[in-house]
């Protein structure tokens, strides 16, 4: 299995809410593209990217946010970047996306520009809620196999914070896929030093069951304050998910147009963890996976969203991260989406 790990591959935020604020989030993604093997011209249409989605955010909402993170496929490192705005949303957005269509006050043709710039571009944006865009931009040449599980997250500290104490990790192969969410009691550096080991032990050993991963990383934060922990290990072989969780990690599944919550034991993994349960529950082609930490609130409806839960996944955890992050806790939120039929 390939497995990505939040421990390596930090998210960081950009306030954007006056225009001496675009420089500085240029540089910092520039640099990051910099650091991951991006030539001069690759670097520079990060640049670009960056500079029209930080300049649209002013303009058109007034502030909002560019949230930055490296990205890996084997040993080639890419960007991601996501662009979120709570503004007026963008009325018609087949003709923004046109590229010479730009009129003063409309999005106009910087949409059509970041689109061609990047690998992956997905937006979502609703009238009065805002816009969210999605970009993903690698060094020249690169292929991208198909894969049969998309994904996306946010994974961000509490405002004031550095370091997020939530931490993810993900593992996939052709037919298989386990992903774990990690929230350390309370927040910040000491919070993150009981969740990393328990993402790590997805990376040790990504064939092992819910409830084993579970175990493991119980053993792994012994030393540390503890964490509440959520494991899924989706098997599309035999079309199932199974599940288990400690502590307050919030999951809903969607298949088929319904939506399941998976439930998780009360207790502290590395400390207090009296139960652990596996629920095995169907799994199918266009699920959809959404695992997040209480720096969210649960009080979300998909449905409130008309389109959301078609776009990419790193799409619907950024507007559930933009709309629904309690503001005084570090945030994740991972998106998860079987491709097969796509
Ligand atoms: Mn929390």
């Amino acid at each position: 299995m390939e497995t990505i790990l939040a421990a390596q591959f930090r998210q960081t935020s950009y306030p954007v809410a006056d225009s001496s604020q675009i420089a500085p989030v240029r540089r910092a993604a520039v640099d990051l593209a910099t650091g991951l093997g991006f030539d001069e011209t690759a670097a520079g249409e990060v640049a670009l990217v960056v500079t029209e989605a930080a300049t649209n955010l002013l303009k058109h909402a007034g502030h909002g946010e560019i949230v930055v993170r490296p990205l890996q496929q084997g040993a080639v490192h890419g960007i991601e970047i996501l662009a979120l705005d709570k503004g007026p949303g963008i009325r018609n957005l087949a003709a923004s996306m046109a590229d010479g269509t730009s009129t003063a006050g409309s999005y106009g043709a910087g949409l059509g520009a970041m689109r061609r710039l990047s690998s992956v571009f997905d937006i979502y944006s609703a009238p009065d809620r805002g816009t969210a865009i999605m970009m993903t931009l690698w060094p020249r040449d690169t292929a991208h196999a198909a894969q049969a599980i998309e994904w996306g997250v946010v994974c961000l500290p509490m405002h004031g914070e550095h370091v997020a104490g939530d931490s993810w990790s993900l593992a996939h192969g052709a037919t298989s896929a386990t992903v774990l969410v990690a929230d350390g009691l309370g927040h910040g550096p000491l919070a993150a030093q009981a969740s990393e080991p328990a993402a790590a032990v997805v990376a040790d050993a990504p064939e092992l069951s819910a409830a084993e991963l579970l175990h493991d990383a119980h053993a792994a934060l012994r030393a540390t304050r503890g964490a509440a922990v959520a494991v899924a290990r989706i098997d599309m072989l035999h079309d199932t998910l199974k599940f288990a969780g400690v502590g307050n990690i919030s999951a809903h599944l969607f298949l088929a147009g319904e939506r399941r919550q998976l439930v998780s034991h009360n207790g502290i993994v590395g400390s207090n963890m009296r139960k652990v349960q596996e629920f095995d529950v169907p799994w199918g082609d266009h699920a959809l996976l959404v695992l997040h930490s209480d720096g969210l609130t649960a009080r979300w409806h998909i449905e409130d969203y008309p389109g959301l839960a078609s776009c990419h996944p790193a799409v619907i955890a950024a507007v559930l991260y933009r709309d629904f992050s309690r503001g005084r806790d570090d945030n994740t939120v991972l998106v998860l989406r079987d491709r097969r039929g796509a």
